[in-house]
């Protein structure tokens, strides 16, 4: 089965993109698996409405656990599991919190043992340099390291927000030679791209 990861900062919309896309992409309920840092595994099955809730928040480091879900995507004539992951959100520099950086160690490996990676940037705070989700040095480094990778996007997220076109540009301009799609995980725009892009790598 493939892996697709969802990697990036902090507050940028990781959570909110999966559950909103895998709902797009027809998911009723989420089998949801929580893996600690301690590598034990709980599940738990959850409807999207409830899955919102419950794992999105306006602070930062909700997420602090590996978050999958297995989705089965037509395919032609058939269909094909794919395992979405959500990730820790990185931040730039070293977090104080020894569990936040622990997770931000496990998101590592994820992004190593998958087969696509969806990068999201937080348009609409690419002008504010202060936000825990404003596009920052980690971000570059995620690219570097995830564009050795054959499938890797990047997601221009909150297009729905002010500042988010100029935002938009600028993350054309820094990345120019990747894949960038403008979304709204919020109100589930651009999502038709992205599904094409992911459908065409698995
Ligand atoms: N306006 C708007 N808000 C968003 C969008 N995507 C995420 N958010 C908000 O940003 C905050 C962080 O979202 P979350 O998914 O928890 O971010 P994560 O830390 O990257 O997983 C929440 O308050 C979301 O409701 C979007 O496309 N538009
Ligand atoms: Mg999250």
């Amino acid at each position: 089965m493939k892996r697709c990861a969802i990697i990036g900062k902090t507050n940028v919309g990781k959570t909110l993109f999966l559950i909103n896309f895998a709902e797009y992409l027809g998911v009723k309920s989420f089998n949801i698996e929580f893996v600690n840092n301690t590598g034990s595994k709980t599940s738990e099955k959850i409807i999207p409405q409830t899955a919102v809730s419950y794992l999105v928040d306006k602070n930062p480091h909700k997420t602090r656990c590996l978050q999958s879900i297995i989705i089965n995507v037509p395919v032609g004539k058939g269909k094909k599991k794919i395992k979405i992951v959500d990730t820790s959100g990185f931040i730039d520099g070293i977090h104080p919190n020894i569990e936040i950086r622990k997770a931000i160690s496990q998101t590592l490996t994820t992004v190593r043992d998958s087969d696509i990676i969806l990068h999201i940037i937080d348009a609409s705070a690419v002008k504010n340099k202060d936000l825990p989700s404003s596009m920052g040095e980690v971000d570059y480094q995620i690219a570097q390291f995830a564009q050795l990778k054959k499938s890797y996007a990047i997601l221009a997220n909150k297009m729905d927000l002010p500042g988010a076109n100029e935002g938009f540009e600028k993350i054309k301009q820094e990345f120019s030679g990747n894949l960038i799609f403008p979304i709204s995980a919020l109100h589930k725009t651009g999502f038709k791209e992205v599904k094409i892009f992911v459908m065409h790598n698995i």
